[in-house]
Protein backbone atom coordinates (compact mmCIF):
# COMPACT_ATOMS: atom_id res chain seq x y z
CA UNK A 1 0.00 0.00 0.00
CA UNK A 2 2.11 3.12 -1.17
CA UNK A 3 0.05 5.80 0.93
CA UNK A 4 0.06 6.70 4.09
CA UNK A 5 -1.90 9.47 6.50
CA UNK A 6 -0.33 11.08 9.30
CA UNK A 7 -3.34 12.40 11.37
CA UNK A 8 -5.16 12.43 14.34
CA UNK A 9 -9.26 11.55 14.34
CA UNK A 10 -9.93 14.22 16.43
CA UNK A 11 -7.93 16.73 14.14
CA UNK A 12 -10.37 18.88 11.75
CA UNK A 13 -7.93 19.40 8.57
CA UNK A 14 -7.24 15.67 9.26
CA UNK A 15 -10.93 14.77 8.76
CA UNK A 16 -11.00 16.79 5.52
CA UNK A 17 -8.37 14.64 4.35
CA UNK A 18 -10.03 11.64 5.42
CA UNK A 19 -13.40 12.40 3.29
CA UNK A 20 -11.58 12.22 0.87
CA UNK A 21 -9.69 9.23 0.83
CA UNK A 22 -13.09 7.57 1.94
CA UNK A 23 -15.27 9.09 -0.81
CA UNK A 24 -13.16 6.84 -3.41
CA UNK A 25 -12.42 4.01 -1.10
CA UNK A 26 -8.81 4.85 -1.87
CA UNK A 27 -6.16 2.24 0.25
CA UNK A 28 -3.99 4.16 2.81
CA UNK A 29 -2.25 2.79 6.17
CA UNK A 30 -3.08 5.16 8.74
CA UNK A 31 -0.71 6.23 11.20
CA UNK A 32 -1.52 8.15 13.92
CA UNK A 33 0.20 11.28 14.91
CA UNK A 34 0.19 11.60 19.38
CA UNK A 35 1.77 15.12 19.35
CA UNK A 36 2.00 14.67 23.24
CA UNK A 37 4.42 11.73 22.39
CA UNK A 38 8.13 13.29 21.67
CA UNK A 39 9.08 10.98 19.05
CA UNK A 40 5.92 10.65 17.87
CA UNK A 41 5.56 14.35 17.21
CA UNK A 42 9.40 14.61 16.03
CA UNK A 43 8.50 12.02 12.89
CA UNK A 44 5.90 14.58 12.14
CA UNK A 45 8.20 17.35 11.83
CA UNK A 46 11.05 15.39 10.60
CA UNK A 47 8.22 14.66 7.78
CA UNK A 48 7.17 18.21 7.26
CA UNK A 49 8.97 20.75 9.88
CA UNK A 50 5.50 22.82 10.44
CA UNK A 51 4.45 20.24 12.32
CA UNK A 52 0.56 20.70 10.92
CA UNK A 53 -1.05 17.37 10.01
CA UNK A 54 -2.51 15.64 8.18
CA UNK A 55 0.24 14.91 6.12
CA UNK A 56 0.48 12.07 3.30
CA UNK A 57 3.43 9.97 1.62
CA UNK A 58 3.23 8.35 -0.72
CA UNK A 59 6.24 6.02 -0.92
CA UNK A 60 5.33 4.70 -4.71
CA UNK A 61 5.94 8.32 -6.06
CA UNK A 62 8.10 9.27 -3.18
CA UNK A 63 6.37 12.47 -2.46
CA UNK A 64 5.46 13.56 0.95
CA UNK A 65 2.17 15.92 0.74
CA UNK A 66 1.26 18.27 3.55
CA UNK A 67 -1.72 20.47 3.48
CA UNK A 68 -5.37 19.08 3.41
CA UNK A 69 -6.18 21.31 0.64
CA UNK A 70 -2.82 20.01 -1.56
CA UNK A 71 -3.37 16.39 0.04
CA UNK A 72 -6.82 16.10 -2.00
CA UNK A 73 -5.75 17.48 -5.43
CA UNK A 74 -2.78 14.90 -5.40
CA UNK A 75 -5.48 12.50 -4.88
CA UNK A 76 -7.72 13.52 -6.92
CA UNK A 77 -4.90 13.66 -9.85
CA UNK A 78 -2.83 10.63 -8.82
CA UNK A 79 -6.19 8.14 -7.28
CA UNK A 80 -8.79 9.35 -9.14
CA UNK A 81 -12.19 7.63 -8.33
CA UNK A 82 -15.66 7.92 -8.63
CA UNK A 83 -16.33 11.44 -6.86
CA UNK A 84 -14.66 14.21 -9.05
CA UNK A 85 -12.83 16.05 -5.74
CA UNK A 86 -11.60 18.48 -8.38
CA UNK A 87 -14.01 19.61 -11.31
CA UNK A 88 -12.44 18.90 -14.52
CA UNK A 89 -13.82 22.21 -15.97
CA UNK A 90 -11.04 24.89 -15.37
CA UNK A 91 -13.68 28.06 -13.85
CA UNK A 92 -15.66 24.77 -11.62
CA UNK A 93 -12.81 24.15 -10.67
CA UNK A 94 -11.49 28.02 -9.59
CA UNK A 95 -14.63 27.86 -7.72
CA UNK A 96 -14.26 24.73 -5.82
CA UNK A 97 -11.26 26.00 -4.69
CA UNK A 98 -12.49 28.95 -3.32
CA UNK A 99 -14.89 27.37 -1.65
CA UNK A 100 -12.50 25.11 0.09
CA UNK A 101 -10.32 28.43 0.77
CA UNK A 102 -13.27 29.99 2.42
CA UNK A 103 -14.36 27.21 4.85
CA UNK A 104 -10.56 26.35 5.73
CA UNK A 105 -9.91 30.34 6.40
CA UNK A 106 -12.78 31.39 7.21
CA UNK A 107 -14.85 28.64 8.99
CA UNK A 108 -11.40 26.81 10.09
CA UNK A 109 -9.47 29.34 11.56
CA UNK A 110 -12.01 31.39 13.76
CA UNK A 111 -13.16 27.96 14.92
CA UNK A 112 -9.66 27.11 15.85
CA UNK A 113 -8.96 30.07 17.53
CA UNK A 114 -12.16 30.17 19.94
CA UNK A 115 -10.90 26.22 20.46
CA UNK A 116 -7.40 27.19 21.07
CA UNK A 117 -8.25 29.78 23.74
CA UNK A 118 -10.01 27.60 25.89
CA UNK A 119 -6.44 25.37 26.17
CA UNK A 120 -4.70 28.36 26.94
CA UNK A 121 -3.65 29.29 30.85
CA UNK A 122 -6.15 31.67 32.47
CA UNK A 123 -3.30 34.24 32.85
CA UNK A 124 -2.71 34.09 28.39
CA UNK A 125 -6.61 34.33 27.43
CA UNK A 126 -7.31 36.45 24.07
CA UNK A 127 -11.05 37.78 24.92
CA UNK A 128 -10.24 40.15 22.01
CA UNK A 129 -9.39 37.60 19.57
CA UNK A 130 -12.03 35.39 20.40
CA UNK A 131 -14.75 37.73 19.99
CA UNK A 132 -13.15 39.08 16.75
CA UNK A 133 -13.31 34.99 15.19
CA UNK A 134 -16.90 35.15 16.86
CA UNK A 135 -17.76 38.16 14.91
CA UNK A 136 -16.22 36.38 11.77
CA UNK A 137 -18.24 32.79 12.45
CA UNK A 138 -21.36 35.54 12.36
CA UNK A 139 -20.22 36.48 9.07
CA UNK A 140 -19.94 33.46 7.33
CA UNK A 141 -22.81 31.59 8.76
CA UNK A 142 -25.19 34.33 7.11
CA UNK A 143 -22.90 34.25 4.15
CA UNK A 144 -23.49 30.00 3.95
CA UNK A 145 -26.99 30.17 4.87
CA UNK A 146 -27.60 32.42 1.46
CA UNK A 147 -25.13 30.25 -0.28
CA UNK A 148 -26.92 26.91 0.22
CA UNK A 149 -30.52 27.96 -0.29
CA UNK A 150 -30.59 26.55 -3.51
CA UNK A 151 -27.39 23.82 -3.88
CA UNK A 152 -26.99 20.14 -1.91
CA UNK A 153 -23.59 20.91 -1.92
CA UNK A 154 -20.95 23.32 -1.55
CA UNK A 155 -20.91 23.31 -5.52
CA UNK A 156 -24.12 22.64 -6.65
CA UNK A 157 -25.08 18.92 -7.07
CA UNK A 158 -21.89 17.29 -7.27
CA UNK A 159 -19.65 16.54 -3.82
CA UNK A 160 -16.12 18.18 -4.31
CA UNK A 161 -13.25 19.19 -2.15
CA UNK A 162 -15.07 21.83 -1.10
CA UNK A 163 -17.63 19.71 1.18
CA UNK A 164 -14.62 17.65 2.42
CA UNK A 165 -13.58 20.93 4.22
CA UNK A 166 -17.00 22.19 4.80
CA UNK A 167 -18.08 19.06 7.18
CA UNK A 168 -15.51 18.99 9.87
CA UNK A 169 -15.46 22.79 9.60
CA UNK A 170 -18.82 23.03 10.38
CA UNK A 171 -19.10 20.32 12.25
CA UNK A 172 -16.61 21.43 15.37
CA UNK A 173 -18.01 25.54 14.39
CA UNK A 174 -21.07 24.22 15.24
CA UNK A 175 -19.83 22.96 19.11
CA UNK A 176 -18.50 26.57 19.56
CA UNK A 177 -21.35 28.57 18.09
CA UNK A 178 -23.86 26.55 17.30
CA UNK A 179 -26.26 27.65 13.75
CA UNK A 180 -28.39 24.74 13.83
CA UNK A 181 -31.76 26.99 15.50
CA UNK A 182 -30.64 30.19 13.27
CA UNK A 183 -29.35 28.81 10.02
CA UNK A 184 -31.94 26.64 8.43
CA UNK A 185 -30.00 26.21 4.85
CA UNK A 186 -26.77 25.67 6.74
CA UNK A 187 -28.59 23.37 9.44
CA UNK A 188 -29.89 21.33 6.50
CA UNK A 189 -26.23 21.24 4.37
CA UNK A 190 -24.59 20.25 7.68
CA UNK A 191 -27.53 16.99 8.25
CA UNK A 192 -26.70 15.98 4.44
CA UNK A 193 -22.62 16.23 5.25
CA UNK A 194 -23.67 14.43 8.63
CA UNK A 195 -25.85 11.67 6.84
CA UNK A 196 -22.58 11.56 3.77
CA UNK A 197 -21.22 8.11 4.71
CA UNK A 198 -17.58 9.06 4.12
CA UNK A 199 -17.74 11.91 6.92
CA UNK A 200 -20.14 9.85 9.13
CA UNK A 201 -17.35 7.58 9.28
CA UNK A 202 -14.70 9.82 9.81
CA UNK A 203 -17.18 11.41 12.76
CA UNK A 204 -17.53 7.98 14.39
CA UNK A 205 -14.05 7.22 14.30
CA UNK A 206 -13.30 10.56 15.98
CA UNK A 207 -15.59 10.23 18.65
CA UNK A 208 -13.43 7.56 21.38
CA UNK A 209 -11.31 11.06 21.29
CA UNK A 210 -14.18 13.26 21.56
CA UNK A 211 -13.88 14.02 26.06
CA UNK A 212 -10.25 15.32 24.83
CA UNK A 213 -12.25 18.12 23.02
CA UNK A 214 -11.98 21.17 25.51
CA UNK A 215 -15.65 21.94 26.07
N1 LIG B 1 -3.40 24.49 6.58
C1 LIG B 1 -3.26 23.21 7.21
C2 LIG B 1 -3.80 23.32 8.65
C3 LIG B 1 -3.58 22.03 9.42
C4 LIG B 1 -3.84 22.21 10.92
O1 LIG B 1 -4.08 23.33 11.41
N2 LIG B 1 -3.80 21.10 11.62
C5 LIG B 1 -3.96 21.14 13.05
C6 LIG B 1 -4.93 20.08 13.51
S1 LIG B 1 -6.58 20.40 12.96
C7 LIG B 1 -2.63 20.84 13.70
O2 LIG B 1 -1.77 20.20 13.11
N3 LIG B 1 -2.45 21.27 14.94
C8 LIG B 1 -1.27 20.98 15.68
C9 LIG B 1 -0.37 22.14 15.85
O3 LIG B 1 -0.62 23.21 15.28
O4 LIG B 1 0.62 21.97 16.59
C10 LIG B 1 -4.00 22.14 6.41
O5 LIG B 1 -4.92 22.49 5.65
O6 LIG B 1 -3.65 20.95 6.48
Amino acid sequence: MPLTLHFHPLSSFCQKALVALYENDTPFEPHIVDLADEASRAALLKLWPIGKFPVLRDDARDRTIPESSIIIEYLAQHYPGRTRLVPADADLARQTRLRDRFYDLYVQEPMQKIVGDRLRPASAKDPHGVEEARARLRTVYGMIEEDMARRTWAMGDTFTMADCAAAPALFYANLVMPFADTHENTAAYFGRLMERPSFARAVAEAKPYFPLFPG
